[in-house]
């Protein structure tokens, strides 16, 4: 097979990709190593950029969005005795959208297999070879036979575990990480929020997000060891221990049901620079990860595959190299700034193993802080809503 762009990864960055290029002509092939019922099964982002929301829009996929997504204004941020509203609407004159990824990689999906798109699932073994080279070549094994995808350009849009970014020189790439020491323990249930925004929570037994997909569904998240066993955490207990680290009111009048899903994600902060070798870009998790406590990491791949998308239409429909050249840059420099935020939410939300009083002190002095005070709200809500593509 041939084609202009070979996109490995059918999460939300390829699809994204493959939509973005198919509107403006170009060709694409995605290859996903699971099957389109294993994507969708990943509970994951539930937050929405405004940014994210345009190019969706402008990607023909946002009418289910448009119609169930949630706009909110503002949310919560709790500790000790405190309970403060970031309005983000006031600060920045934007909003959010609560939308799941599930949903929204499921509308994608949509759009791909109604334009009689390319896109193989279950393509095992996915391998890039030729990389210096004028035409890079895929190849994959599906249904015990070996298929080849000759393209000029490849997208590594495979996540944090897949092979792109391992195909770069390791004399060329640059990886910047920190682990963090605990993990989030997350559920999703068929019950009505307990509120009708978002609540963060600073408790001295440990961070608590309380979210949601719609008017019905719930996401809850606590702070767990990293090394957690899941098995461990029947319902009950983890509704238990939610309540506990919940402001009174919101302990009192949550409802509470049937896990449908219940799963453990470690929290790492993670940088791989840079983000083009060749004819290889990379882009989303494949080449970086924040701790979802400030809800970045599906947002940066959108904007990664904005300026992914904009290199590669400059240079079909105009023979432009410019833009392809400063990929990296461009997106590495808003990367570190939700790298930055994404750290700092999470350090002054979450009780760290080793902290200590003085540790504490200023953690709690970084929220006291940001909640009397009308700058540093602002700034906060900045960077929460996202901040330009630039
Ligand atoms: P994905 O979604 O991981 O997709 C990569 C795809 O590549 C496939 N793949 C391969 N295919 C072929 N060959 C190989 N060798 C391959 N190796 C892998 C995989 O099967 C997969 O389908 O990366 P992508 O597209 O870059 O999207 C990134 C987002 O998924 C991720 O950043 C967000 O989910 C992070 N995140 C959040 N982001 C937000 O912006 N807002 C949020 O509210 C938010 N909440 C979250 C989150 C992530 C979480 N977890 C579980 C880590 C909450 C959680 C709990
Ligand atoms: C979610 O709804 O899954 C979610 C919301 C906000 C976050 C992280 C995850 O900061």
């Amino acid at each position: 097979m041939r084609t202009q762009v070979g996109i490995i990864g059918a999460g939300p960055s390829g699809l994204l990709l493959s939509q973005l290029l198919h509107l403006q002509g170009i060709d694409s092939v995605v290859l996903e190593r699971r099957s389109a019922d294993y994507v969708l099964g990943r509970i994951r982002a539930g937050v929405l950029e405004q940014g994210m929301v345009d190019m969706l829009r402008a990607a023909g996929c946002s009418e289910r969005m448009d119609r169930e997504g949630l706009v909110h204004d503002g949310f919560e941020i709790c500790f000790g005795e405190n309970r403060q509203r970031i309005d983000l609407k006031k600060h920045t004159g934007t909003s959010v959208m609560v939308y799941g990824q599930t949903e929204l990689t499921k509308d994608l999906m949509d759009a791909r297999e109604a334009a009689g798109a390319a896109v193989v699932y279950e393509a095992e073994d996915v391998q890039i070879l030729d990389l210096d080279t004028d035409t890079p070549r895929l190849i994959y094994q599906k249904d015990g036979t070996e298929h080849e995808v000759v393209c000029d350009y490849i997208a590594g849009c495979d996540g944090f575990h897949g092979i792109s970014r391992r195909a770069m020189p390791e004399s060329v790439l640059k990886e910047h990480e920190r682990v963090y020491p605990f993990g989030w323990l997350g559920i999703l249930s068929e019950t009505k929020p307990v509120a009708d925004e978002l609540i963060y929570v600073n408790h001295w037994r440990g961070f608590a997000l309380c979210s949601m997909r719609s008017m019905t569904r719930s996401r809850y998240y606590i702070q767990c060891a990293f090394d957690e066993n899941l098995e461990e955490w029947t319902d009950d207990r983890f509704w238990d221990e939610l309540r506990v680290r919940l402001p009174g009111e919101a302990a009192e009048s949550i409802e509470m049901g049937p896990s449908i899903e219940k799963s453990i994600a470690p929290l790492r902060s993670f940088v791989a620079e840079p983000m083009r070798h060749g004819r290889l870009f990379l882009a989303g998790d494949a080449a970086h990860i924040v701790p979802p406590t400030g809800a970045k990491g599906l947002n940066l791949a959108a904007s990664d595959i904005y300026f992914l998308s904009n290199a590669l239409t400059g240079f079909y429909a105009d023979g432009r190299t410019d833009l392809m050249d400063s990929y990296s840059e461009k997106c590495l420099n808003r990367i570190w700034k939700a790298e930055r935020f994404s750290w700092w939410m999470t350090t002054v939300l979450h009780r760290f193993p080793e902290q200590n009083s003085f540790d504490r002190g200023i953690q709690l002095a970084e929220l006291e802080y940001l909640t009397t005070s009308e700058p540093a709200q602002a700034s906060f809500a900045e960077n929460y809503v996202g901040l330009p593509f630039e």
